[in-house]
């Protein structure tokens, strides 16, 4: 066991290689600017997470801008709408011609494998299987990472860190005593699979059934995505391969009638908590953070993964600018990043409030039901569920 600490310089000292780390390491290498992503887990398991499958418009501009786009561009799926589904009708929002763009479904296993490659390809310096770093001195000239790796510690020293180690990870706990956190949690969890099915639609249909909510999206021809609201207490065992296709088929129910999605091999299956979290500020000294660290919302506006690629847009051009010796941007990152993440937190809890069953009382339930139907027969309101999720 050696004490001796190797340790070693950068400009930037990333901590975490999901989206948000990974692409922040690319935009800053187009900048010259060089960085070092530390990872506590192992690429297989970075690449193996299941998460996003929906990137906005402008989040795809933004890959496509840097150069990481062409796979998304060759095998996603664009898609210029979605339906609502509820009381045995669909109801098709028509995004693109509402707004003139569309989304992109793409899985972020795939995104994260692209920003992976793109960065060995360009020798760049992302360590996996680092374990938990640690962040230091963030007040400081010359923050720092520390991560062990062996038995051996490491510290990297560098300009400025950024957290963009999610929603478990070590950089809030690094802005304590300065952050204000603004949190909603929701009385349920989605259980989310993977099948090899072909989806039996063409676009993504988000159900509100009496037996609680409903998604149906894909990966690509042959992978279909579901998702199914879940008492927050259910574990995985409580829903055997049987209980979710009948239950999804009881959601998706058209004219009063069960509507089956194609049924195939569940190959993934997990349980996502819901819930609403802004930390401000996104800063404190060289320290800077980034993606769900920052802020989580619930998956039901699909909002989380597009949120992280803005934030580090933003970020790495300020980043830039201060390399130049202007840091105006990087003074105003949190206000500039806070303006996109509480209009993602407020479409993504008005998108869950809406689809979602709670305990409500019946004028609530009422109540709920009339807002879908504004939202299905209300150009406006169609509009503005459109302007929002495509982003
Ligand atoms: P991530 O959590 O992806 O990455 C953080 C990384 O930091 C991880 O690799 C972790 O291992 C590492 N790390 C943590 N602590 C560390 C430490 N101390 N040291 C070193 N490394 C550390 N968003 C959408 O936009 N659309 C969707 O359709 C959508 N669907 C979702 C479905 C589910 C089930 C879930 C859970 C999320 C979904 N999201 C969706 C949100 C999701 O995509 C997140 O917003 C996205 O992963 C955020 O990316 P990062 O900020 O990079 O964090
Ligand atoms: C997904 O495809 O995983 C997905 C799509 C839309 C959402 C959430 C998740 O709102």
């Amino acid at each position: 066991m050696s004490t001796e600490h190797i340790s070693e310089r950068t400009s930037v000292a990333i901590v975490g290689a999901g989206p948000a780390g990974l692409l922040l390491s690319h935009l800053l290498h187009q900048q010259g600017i060089d960085s070092v992503v530390v990872e506590a887990r192992d690429r297989d398991y970075v690449e193996a997470r299941v998460r996003a499958g929906v990137i906005e418009h402008g989040a795809a501009d933004i890959l496509r801008a840097a150069g990481v786009g062409d796979r998304m561009d060759r095998e996603g799926l664009p898609h210029e709408g979605i339906e609502l589904r509820f009381a045995g009708e669909g109801h098709r929002i028509p995004m693109t011609e509402l707004t003139g763009r569309h989304i992109t479904v793409y899985g972020q296993q795939k995104l994260v494998h692209d920003l992976i490659e793109r960065r060995l390809a360009d020798d760049g310096d992302v360590r996996f299987a680092c374990g938990p770093a640690e962040i230091h001195d963030v007040d400081a000239a010359n923050p720092s990472v520390t991560y062990t790796v062996n038995g051996t510690p490491h510290r990297v020293v560098a300009d400025f860190v950024v957290a963009c180690d999610g929603a478990h990870g070590v950089g809030r706990h690094a802005l304590s005593g300065v952050l204000t956190t603004y949190e909603k949690t929701y009385p349920f969890s989605w259980l989310g699979i993977l099948a090899h099915a072909a989806p039996r639609v063409d676009e993504l249909v988000y159900a509100n059934h009496p037996r609680g909510f409903a998604l149906y999206s894909m990966r690509s021809p042959s992978i279909t995505r579901l998702y199914l609201q879940v008492p927050a207490d259910d574990r995985l065992d409580d829903w055997p391969d049987d209980r979710i296709w009948e239950e999804l088929a009881l959601r998706f129910s058209l004219g009063g009638e069960p509507w089956e999605p194609t049924v195939g091999e569940i190959f993934e299956r997990s349980l996502a908590p819901l819930r609403s979290y802004v930390g401000e500020p996104m800063q404190r000294g060289r320290l800077f953070l980034a993606g769900d660290s920052a802020h989580i919302v619930p998956p039901t506006g699909a909002k989380g993964l597009n949120l992280a690629v803005r934030d580090v847009e933003l970020l790495s051009r300020a980043l830039g600018a201060a390399r130049r010796g202007d840091e105006t941007l990087l003074k105003s990152y949190t206000d500039r990043a806070m303006q996109a993440v509480w209009r993602a937190e407020y479409f993504s809890w008005w998108m869950t409030t809406m689809m979602h069953r709670f305990d409500d009382s019946d004028f609530d339930r009422r109540v709920q039901e009339a807002q879908l139907r504004n939202v299905v027969s209300s150009t406006a309101y169609a509009t503005a569920l459109a302007e929002n999720y495509v982003g």
